[in-house]
């Protein structure tokens, strides 16, 4: 069975989960936690790394027991200490952890006062009020967790981008080298690189179709067939996430890979023209009466109802159509636009990497510059720099430059912006950067209006270059703190500094709605890969993908820029 990054990151999960409720050491329990977010956050498969006989203790988190529990996942497929754990203790009652409102401390309670496991026998409980009773508990809680079961069955689960990638992209190599197959193709949210994916939608062109589908319900990672016909399947992979599958004819693919990108608002939009056309589009191609005018390519559907063609990751019916038919598209950034790196770490505070190594390897992606921007003293669980181990770095940083590496390194700190607005380090020490990046790590329950006061002043501060991580969300594990961006990013302009988009693939902020905003204000965003690894470089392409729903240019980009254009852009922010 092949291993993914996700589904080791799931074992870990699950054994912080048991440690957990059986009260087990809480610093056990973070290093697993920490194990598997490293996992997901991984550009790269570990499996690779392994093969090539990387040295895995030296990504984040990941110490001698986890990369010896990682060797043994991924030789065995097992790992003997979750399955001593699930002996222990009745697996769903992981289950009961993830509702919200009950801990550890309370699913210990649940299990061992009512011998309840599953979210059945705990609905059962909670309605005839045995919960309320239970020490930690009461009627309060017994309603909320009424309400949780009730909202659990609704939600269905999403993917983050990358977790979809890490499946997408096997199965895509494995449909494409099925005998007769021609196109393969991943449509849907995942084209449109969303940030999260709730199922794959995958088009194929084939000799044979039915062939195709049959190895397709074969493919070693399908836990079950949900149907079946001659030219399309929907599987359901081991990870929970679901996948369709449709060959379709030459002459209609470019209708269906239209049709089956999306978005839904986008295709109604485009339907509505099409039909003041005369014409009607759907999966099949472009018809005027029983006559097909359009279908084997997206170009020539495009082409049907008089537009240019429109990347995928535009098509949220939000500005589009109009910019298309105006002819006002924006030619999106691309990876390879990128010149530079201006968000990264070191084993100076929370970094993997010496300098050397991380400059390295930004040099082997063909970036020309990467500023270090390591932690500020605030940041102690980060081992941050107070001003004099700061400027140590800077003189490191000289040396470095002086020799001849086919990198620039840039002089920079990730400072804290403390409650006031005020930042952690004294403006004689920041002066001396070429980059300061302010970023918000504390205090995210701060009212909207105290949040984006703080934001604003630090701004204000002459050195101030670049706001890191703009809205401070973790996809499906942290919201956004309240704060007007609006307000920011009008502030940004009349200030001439600039905002990050962090290509983190948890992170992804800038939103894609707020880079909209930003170019139509005209403050340049930085994507940045805020590397703690030398992996995580990989992650700028969901950073790009993000930019590009956000319409952002090359032009808009600041690190699109050779390095002495950008030498001048961070000057003049001061
Ligand atoms: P997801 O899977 O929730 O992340 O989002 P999508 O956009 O991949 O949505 P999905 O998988 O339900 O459908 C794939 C595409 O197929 C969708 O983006 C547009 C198209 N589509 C599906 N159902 C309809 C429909 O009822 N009307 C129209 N116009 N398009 C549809
Ligand atoms: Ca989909
Ligand atoms: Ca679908």
């Amino acid at each position: 069975m092949p291993v993914h990054n996700e589904d080791i990151a799931a074992v870990f999960d699950e054994i912080a989960d048991l440690l957990e409720i059986e009260g087990d050491n809480p610093f056990r329990v973070r290093a697993y936690r920490n194990g598997a977010r490293t996992l997901r956050g991984l550009g790269r498969d570990i499996r690779t790394l392994v093969e090539r006989g990387e040295d895995i203790t030296r990504l984040p988190g990941i110490g001698k027991n986890l990369a010896t529990k990682i060797h043994e996942i991924l030789e065995t497929g097992r790992c003997r200490t979750l399955e001593k754990l699930r002996k222990q203790l009745p697996a769903d009652l992981v289950d009961l952890l993830h509702l919200p409102g009950l801990g550890p401390k309370r699913v210990h309670a649940l299990y061992h006062e009512l011998d309840i496991h599953t979210l059945e026998q705990l609905l059962r409980a909670a309605r005839d009020g045995l919960v309320r009773h239970l020490p930690g508990f009461g009627p309060k809680t017994e309603a909320r967790i009424l309400e949780a079961i009730q909202a659990h069955a609704d939600t269905t689960k999403r993917f983050k981008l990358v977790v979809a990638a890490q499946y997408a992209e096997p199965l895509v190599e494995y449909l494409r080298s099925i005998d007769g197959v021609k196109q393969v193709e991943v449509a849907g949210s995942y084209r449109r690189a969303r940030e999260t994916v709730g199922d794959l939608d995958i088009l194929a062109t084939a000799r044979n179709g039915r062939r195709v589908i049959e190895r397709f319900v074969a493919y070693d990672e399908v836990e079950s067939v949900l149907s079946r016909g001659s030219t399309r399947a929907t599987v359901i992979l081991r990870s929970g996430l679901q996948v369709d599958l449709r060959v379709v004819p030459q002459k209609s693919y470019g209708a269906a890979l239209y049709y089956f990108t999306g978005s839904r608002a986008h295709n109604i939009a485009v339907r509505r023209i099409a039909q003041k056309r005369g014409l009607k589009i759907n999966e099949y191609g472009a018809f005027r009466g029983d006559q097909r005018i359009a279908g084997a390519t997206e170009e020539e559907m495009f082409a049907a109802v008089g537009l240019p063609w429109i990347p995928p990751e535009l098509r949220e019916n939000r500005g589009e159509i109009e910019a298309a038919r105006a002819g006002l598209l924006p030619k999106l950034v691309e990876t390879g636009d990128l010149r530079g790196d201006l968000h990264a770490h070191t084993k100076a505070s929370d970094g993997h990497e010496s300098l050397r190594s991380m400059a390295k390897a930004a040099r082997d992606r063909g970036l020309e510059y990467l500023a270090i921007t390591d932690h500020s003293k605030r940041l102690t669980v980060a081992h941050g720099l107070d001003s004099k181990r700061l400027l140590a770095q800077l003189e490191a940083i000289d040396e470095f430059n002086e020799g001849d590496h086919g990198i620039t390194l840039l002089k920079g700190i990730e400072v804290d912006i403390l409650e006031d607005g005020s930042l952690d380090l004294p403006d004689r020490v920041l002066e001396k950067l070429d980059i300061v990046i302010g970023a918000v790590h504390s205090r995210f329950e701060l009212s909207r209006a105290k949040q984006t006061r703080r934001i604003l002043r630090a701004m204000d501060n002459p050195n101030f270059t670049l706001l890191a991580h703009p809205t401070g969300r973790l996809i499906d594990r942290r919201d956004p703190y309240d704060v007007d961006m609006t307000r920011i990013i009008r502030h940004a302009r009349e200030r001439h500094c600039y905002l990050e988009l962090n290509a983190h693939p948890e992170r992804l902020d800038l939103l894609d709605t707020h880079c909209q905003l930003a170019r139509e204000e005209g403050v340049l965003v930085s994507i940045n890969s805020d590397a703690h690894s030398i992996s995580d470089f990989d992650n700028l392409r969901f950073g790009v993908g993000q930019a590009r729903r956000g319409w952002l240019e090359k032009k808009d980009v600041l690190n699109t820029r050779k390095l002495p254009a950008l030498r001048r852009l961070l000057a003049a922010t001061r």
